[in-house]
């Protein structure tokens, strides 16, 4: 079992519900269950299998997969200590406004930032899908911001995320947004896993992080680098440098700037999969959203983030304003730290597109048709044969009707 971090930080009792049946297949009638709906637009789908599933998990994906019913186990831990944070977070607000210094304000942005790049630019593009590659001052920098956000570890995030990708809409799914809202965004933190996240999460490879000796050095000290990096340095630094109240550092710097960054991230599962339109896929849930794309440093254009995951960038169009995680690492980049930043052709974007998206493109239809017919004629071209002359067997039958023959002989 992961380390229970939420739990060692705020001291909570562990009232979790632990019950012989681990994936509670057997629940009495009447407890909340998982249900595949479809409001999504997005009709439901059952769990793949794949080659890469070994046999034993096989057999535990098909007696759990969707068609039987599971049951939530309630994480009584992690609903407390969720509860006492949006209260923390309300508090802090009204500190804010009140009596905090404007440098406490700014400090809590700062740290805000730099933990939301240790999500974006770390745990996200560079760790889950390598769209770039970081050298090891980077990755230093990028594995400290990350504890600082706790979203659990690089390694933890990673592995999710990855069945996320691949399993996206399934009950393998970590956050399955076709549960609801309230689900994706938080709920699925508040439950014990599905067990077909965990069977098909064993068979995404993960040997890449395992060979990266920071990822593991965090891993494996995460229980106390997490509650220093994210909570104690934050207020103290507030408390001692600034000279703010102790309320007023672990409200506004700790509390407030955690659940802030926290709820923004979530929306990317939640908003981003509900809300918004489809340029390059309408077959899939994610969308692009720009308030989405804005408030989560860029990680909002998630119907083309999907699509094309290995793109550095999460998004084909828009400006450093709209997404200030590509200008980080293009500014990592320009001090010879980030390389290897991989993105998409324009052409493959047209393509994708034209045959899967919801016509929102920005193309406008002129465009979109002129585009339209230049790739149509492009693989008619593709697909022309040379001929010698008129008589030839290769010869295309519609190139012979439109002929002009002049001067006919009978
Ligand atoms: C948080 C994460 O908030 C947020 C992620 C968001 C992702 C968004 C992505 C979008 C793009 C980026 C956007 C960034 C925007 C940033 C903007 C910022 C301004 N595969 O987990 P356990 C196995 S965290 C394979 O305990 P339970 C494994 O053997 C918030 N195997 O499952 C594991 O043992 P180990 C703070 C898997 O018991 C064992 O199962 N953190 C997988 O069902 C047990 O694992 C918290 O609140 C897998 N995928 O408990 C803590 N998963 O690890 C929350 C599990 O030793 N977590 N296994 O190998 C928990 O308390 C628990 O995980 C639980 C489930 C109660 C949810
Ligand atoms: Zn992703
Ligand atoms: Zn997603």
């Amino acid at each position: 079992m992961a380390p229970n971090v939420l739990g060692n930080t705020i001291l909570l009792a562990e009232t979790c519900i632990e019950q012989e049946d681990r994936n509670n297949n057997n629940a009495p009638v009447g407890t909340q269950q998982y249900k595949n709906k479809s409001f999504l637009n997005v009709p439901p789908k059952p769990t793949p299998v794949t080659e890469e599933i070994q046999p034993k998990d096989v057999a535990k994906v098909q007696g759990t997969s969707a068609g039987r019913q599971y049951h939530h186990v309630y994480v009584w831990r992690n609903i407390i200590a969720f509860i006492y944070l949006h209260l923390g977070f309300l508090y802090g607000c009204y500190l804010l406004v009140t009596s905090a210094k404007w440098s406490t304000f700014f400090l809590a942005l700062t740290f805000g930032s730099g933990g939301a790049l240790g999500i974006t630019a770390g745990a996200h593009r560079l760790w889950s899908h390598r769209a770039y590659k970081a050298k090891w001052p980077l990755r230093l920098f990028l594995m400290l911001a990350q504890t600082l956000a706790f979203q659990n570890s690089v390694y933890e995030w990673v592995r999710d995320h990855r069945v996320h990708h691949k399993f996206t809409d399934t009950d393998a799914d970590p956050h399955n947004a076709t549960r609801g809202f309230f689900f994706s965004h938080i709920g699925w933190l508040m439950v014990k896993k599905h067990p077909d996240v965990k069977a098909r999460g064993k068979a995404v490879d993960m040997s890449d992080l395992e060979q990266d000796a920071i990822v593991m050095f965090q891993k494996r000290y995460y229980a106390v680098l997490m509650p220093l990096f994210c909570f104690i340095l934050p207020t103290f630094i507030a408390y001692y440098f600034l000279g703010e109240t102790f309320s007023n550092s672990w409200y506004v710097v700790a509390i407030f700037r955690y659940v802030l960054s926290l709820n923004l991230t979530w929306l990317v599962n939640s908003a981003a999969h509900i809300w918004g339109t489809k340029p390059y896929d309408r077959n899939i849930s994610p969308t692009n959203n720009t308030f989405v794309g804005i408030a989560a440093y860029g990680e909002g254009w998630h119907n083309y983030h999907h699509v094309f995951p290995w793109d550095y960038k999460t998004s084909e169009l828009g400006t450093y304003s709209t997404n200030f995680t590509t200008a980080a690492i293009d500014f990592f980049a320009r001090i010879g730290w980030a390389y290897d930043l991989k993105s998409v052709s324009d052409d493959l974007i047209r393509k994708r597109v034209l045959r899967t998206g919801d016509g929102t493109h920005q193309y406008n239809d002129q465009e979109l048709q002129a585009r339209m017919v230049d790739y149509i004629n492009q693989l008619d071209h593709e697909s022309e044969q040379a001929v010698w002359g008129w008589d030839d067997k290769d010869m295309n039958e519609q190139d012979r009707q439109e002929a002009t023959v002049r001067n006919k002989a009978e």
